[in-house]
This record gives structure tokens, C-alpha cells and sequence, in this order.
């Protein structure tokens, strides 16, 4: 039995979920842990909201309440919208609650004492009438290349040169149009060069990771490592575990992923078990595999397993970080700021989740961007479901109830053709579970809506319901192999639709706990129980419904 350890990358809590975070980091780690526990093996799936950091404490500012409130506004929501989509995480925690400072405040102290943190002072921005340090993105100015207007600190848009903020013409604060003064201020920084001959050793080991992970790492190793700062001077963060130190705080993307820990910790704590969080971490048969998407890539791959090599308990490095690529929207790039978005909130309003996590599992950014848009949506929920996936069960059921009360019977013999048909089937199967385990959605998704289709080919050509009338024994076998092929979809595609499978299996008749390995069980008969259609059809007006709105809200 594996153990295994499933991550989500953490949502900022400073707004609520929508397709891209779905699509992101986590459908794909809902559909992998869902298949690890039809294989039996031992799985957590641990994720939470990332609390800290400048956009959430500005926030904060902006409404005048306090960033805990928002916070826990949005950690909330975030709970209701994966719940809606039938993502079940063992834990969602959020990096603001209570153990959580003390673990990222000891990675810091195990680093610094292990030599790995260097302490520097420079000069930086500081909006005086804010009170506040910016941040390279919170200052703008004249581009000092090709003299554009409103390049950030960090880059210009219109040259696509990388700036040091210093050198703007003109610098004003983004927060209130001042110019800003500068000040010397003291931060700390992690000392990456150092651990470089350790990580390219490390990382030669993950030749089975994806290749655009790979490429990835490659390219930022190619680069060479620099050394990170990973504080801030701001008020909204984990306090830096040194002496005077006030109002300063660890960058938020030093202590995210120590939340990964905090939150088994606290998921293990609320079961009462509060040492078992150590089976996970402290074990080196732990696989720990990390969902996300492809701009956390050098968090994950360099830094973390960085932070993770110098602490005083020998945790566990990532075995897998199967990341995705980009989700668009009608062609277009994904913005929240321009509320180009679809919100699970909103998404939940009108349809249903099952159908959201089917049409983003067929589209997983698995290798590359792929695009969302409603008139996909449409077509695949109305014909990959409804016409292939759902026709097979009604007719199949129905004709059942009809002829033999629904009662079905497996013969002695089957003839060639149904063994055949049923071989196939099988083969698509197991191919369907080499997908899940080696993060491929999308093609799973495709194979189990082939295996439905087989099931309409073989229906159209044994023509039931001509050998009702000939053979009912002949029809009989029909309806057991498509009832057969139902059970074995209701198996391999539950990963992905989990809800309408479960109501399949109990059309079917079939109500005990169900495993992989049931896969190759020889079924004798089913009764079918009261029928119902699985999926519904979406109408032209419902889908011009959601591209207006799309339109409108559009910034
Ligand atoms: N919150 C970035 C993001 O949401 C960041 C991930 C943290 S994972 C430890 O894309
Ligand atoms: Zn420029």
C-alpha cells in the first residue's frame, strides 16, 4: 500500500474561487485522490488558503476592516465553492490560524542557525504618507528604456524590459499617487546559490516529472540561483522569530507552503491523533506530490524542497509536482482585476458541479493552455454526457424494465461478439488507470466517453429490440453487457463524476462500497432499480446566458 500525500496550492484569500484555480490545482487532485482510494492506498489530500501578504493587508485598508476579516470571509466561501464541485480536501486550513506561525517561525530559526539565511540592508521606496514600504510592483513610474509611462518597479509592460525600481523616472506610489521617499531598511535572505550543486543533484533524480516542469526548472537553473529576500515590512504576516525585528514578517511565499504542514498538523489534531501528522512527514515512503499551476513551479521544485533539506526533522522531499498550465477563457487570458472570470459561486447558481468538473477534466491544461467557453461546455455536457454517456444507461434501463422487470441475468456462454466487446472495454479500463496515475485527466476523461460509445455500437448492432421479438435470451445477453460496460464506467469514470456514478451504481443495483479491484469481479446479474436520467440537456438560451453576462461584467 502507498502513502501519499496530495496538496493543493493554497488560494490568496483576498478573493473567492473561480475555473482557473479549479482547473489549476484542484480538480486534478481531487480525480488523483479519488483514485488512490479506489486503489486502497493510504491518502491525505491537504490544502487550505494563503492568508498573508501586501494585496490582503491593503485590502484590509481599503474597506477599513481588519485582514482577518477577509480572510476568513474568503477561506469561507472557498469551502462552500469546493464543496459545491464535490472537491473533498481532508483538511482546508488557512495560513493565518494557530500553528501555523510557529512551524514557518521554526523553519526560519533551522535555516538561519544551519547558515543558510544571510541578513542585508538597502535602500527601497517608502510611500511616507501610507506609512507603508512598497513593494517593486507598488511603485510606478516613466520607463528609464523606452521612457513609456506606467511601468512598474519590476517591469515595463510596453518594452517588456525588467526594471530596478530605482531607476524609474518620475516613481509615484500606487497607493497614493505620492512620490515616494527612500529608506534604508534590513531584510533577510535565503541564501539559494548555496544549495545549488544539492538541488541540480536532486532534481537529476525526477526524470519522471513532466516535461514542462521539467523545462522549467531547467531554464531557472540555467539562469543561475540569486538570493531571495524572504522578508517584509509589513504588519499583516508571520512576525521574523528574531529580536528586534517589529513590523517585520516573512514574505508570504517563505511560509505558503509550510502550510501544507501546518494544516496536517491541524487536520490530525481535530481527529485527535495529534502525532500522526509525523507518518507523513517523517516517513521516506511518503510520496508528497504538490498540485498547482506553472507560475508556482520555482516555489516548489527549488525553494520549498530548499527550506525542507535544513530543518532539524527529516521531512520529506516532493515526489511529484504534475503541474498545469494555463486555463483561458473564450480564447482570451483569465483576469480577475478585469472580472474576466467564471465564478464557482456564480457557476453553482445555474448548473451543476458534476458538470463543471466533467468539461475542465476533458480540458485539463494538462501540457498546455486550453480554453474554457460556453458553447464547449454545451456540446460536451450535452453530447459526451447526455447523447453518449447518459443515452446508454436510459435505454439500456429501460429496456430492461420493460422486458424483464428489470432483471438481468448473465448467460452461461457468451457469445463471441458480447466477449469481445467486453474484452475492449477491459483493456480501456486499465489504460484508463495508467491516466489517473500518471496525471493525465483529460485522457481518461476521453477514454471512459469511448467506452460509453461502445456500449451504443454494440446496443445499435445486436438490435435488442428485434431479438425480443426472435430470442429474448439473445437480448437478454445485450442488456447484460451493456449493463456490465455501465458498471465498469460507473468505476473508472467515478474519479471524475463522482456524483452522477454513484447514482449509476445505484440504478444498477449496486450499493456496497466499490474499489478498483472490483473492476475484474464477474457481475451474474443486476436488478435495476427506479430509473432516472443522469444528465440533463442545456439549452442555447442558458449558455447565451452566461457569455452576455461574461460581456457585461467585463472590466
Ligand atoms: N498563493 C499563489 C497562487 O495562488 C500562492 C500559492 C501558494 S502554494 C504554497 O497561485
Ligand atoms: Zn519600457
Amino acid at each position: 500500500m502507498d502513502k501519499i500525500l496530495v496538496t493543493s496550492a493554497l488560494t490568496y484569500a483576498n478573493g473567492k474561487l473561480h475555473i482557473g484555480h479549479i482547473a489549476g490545482s484542484y480538480l486534478n487532485a481531487d480525480v488523483f485522490v479519488r483514485y488512490q482510494k479506489l486503489l486502497k492506498n493510504d491518502v491525505i489530500y491537504i490544502g487550505g488558503s494563503d492568508d498573508y501578504g501586501t494585496p490582503i493587508s491593503l485590502k484590509a485598508e481599503e474597506e477599513g476592516v481588519t485582514p482577518q476579516s477577509i480572510v476568513d470571509k474568503f477561506n469561507k466561501s472557498m469551502r462552500a465553492d469546493l464543496a459545491g464541485l464535490n472537491i473533498r480536501l481532508d483538511n482546508f486550513s488557512g495560513t493565518s490560524h494557530q500553528n501555523h506561525i510557529k512551524d514557518s517561525q521554526d523553519f526560519f530559526t533551522n535555516l538561519n542557525e544551519a547558515g543558510y539565511i544571510k541578513k542585508r540592508s538597502l535602500q527601497q521606496f517608502y510611500d511616507a504618507s501610507k506609512n507603508r514600504f512598497l513593494s517593486d510592483r507598488l511603485v510606478e513610474g516613466i520607463c528609464p528604456f523606452c521612457k513609456a509611462d506606467g511601468a512598474r518597479g519590476d517591469q515595463c509592460d510596453e518594452c517588456g524590459k525588467l526594471i530596478d525600481a530605482m531607476e524609474l523616472i518620475d516613481p509615484k506610489s500606487k497607493l497614493s499617487a505620492e512620490t515616494p521617499i527612500i529608506k534604508e531598511t534590513t531584510h533577510w535572505y535565503l541564501d539559494l546559490p548555496k544549495f545549488e550543486n544539492e538541488l541540480k543533484d536532486w532534481l537529476e533524480t525526477k526524470t519522471y516529472w513532466k516535461d514542462n516542469v521539467r523545462n522549467f526548472i531547467l531554464s531557472w537553473l540555467n539562469e543561475g540561483l540569486q538570493e531571495r529576500a524572504i522578508t517584509r515590512d509589513l504588519d499583516w504576516g508571520v512576525p521574523i522569530p528574531l529580536e528586534n525585528t517589529d513590523g517585520k514578517v516573512l514574505y508570504v511565499w517563505f511560509d505558503a507552503p509550510i502550510g501544507y504542514l501546518s494544516s496536517t498538523k491541524e487536520f490530525f489534531q481535530k481527529i485527535d491523533k495529534p502525532e500522526k501528522w509525523k507518518d507523513y512527514w517523517l516517513d521516506k515512503n511518503t510520496k508528497m506530490v504538490h498540485f498547482l499551476g506553472k507560475d508556482n513551479i520555482p516555489f516548489h521544485t527549488i525553494i520549498w524542497p530548499a527550506m525542507l533539506s535544513k530543518q532539524k526533522e527529516n521531512f520529506v522531499l516532493p515526489h511529484n509536482v504534475p503541474a498545469n498550465e494555463y486555463l483561458t477563457l473564450e480564447g482570451q487570458k483569465m483576469s480577475t482585476s478585469r472580472d474576466w472570470t467564471v465564478w464557482v459561486e456564480d457557476y453553482l447558481q445555474d448548473f451543476e458541479g458534476e458538470y463543471l468538473r466533467f468539461v475542465l477534466a476533458a480540458n485539463a491544461p494538462e501540457t498546455r493552455d486550453s480554453d474554457f467557453n460556453w458553447k464547449d461546455f454545451q456540446l460536451k455536457i450535452n453530447n459526451d454526457l447526455n447523447n453518449v454517456l447518459g443515452n446508454l444507461a436510459n435505454r439500456n434501463f429501460m429496456f430492461a424494465k420493460k422486458y424483464f422487470d428489470g432483471n438481468i441475468s448473465r448467460k452461461n456462454e457468451l457469445s463471441p461478439n458480447a466477449k469481445n466487446t467486453l474484452t475492449e472495454v477491459n483493456d480501456l479500463a486499465s489504460e484508463i488507470g495508467k491516466c489517473y496515475a500518471n496525471y493525465e485527466v483529460r485522457k481518461a476523461t476521453k477514454l471512459f466517453i469511448d467506452i460509453a460509445r461502445i456500449g451504443n455500437k454494440y446496443f445499435n448492432e445486436t438490435q435488442p429490440w428485434k431479438e425480443i421479438k426472435t430470442d429474448s435470451a439473445k437480448a437478454e445477453e445485450t442488456l447484460f453487457i451493456c449493463s456490465e460496460i455501465l458498471r465498469i464506467i460507473s468505476i473508472v469514470a467515478s474519479p471524475v463524476i463522482p456524483k452522477s456514478m454513484d447514482k449509476l451504481r445505484k440504478m444498477l443495483g449496486l450499493n456496497e462500497e466499490f474499489f478498483w479491484q472490483n473492476l475484474a469481479k464477474n457481475q451474474h446479474n443486476f436488478i435495476i432499480d427506479e430509473v432516472e436520467r443522469l444528465y440533463r440537456k442545456i439549452d442555447d438560451n442558458e449558455i447565451e446566458k452566461q457569455i452576455n453576462l461574461l460581456e457585461k461584467k467585463k472590466r
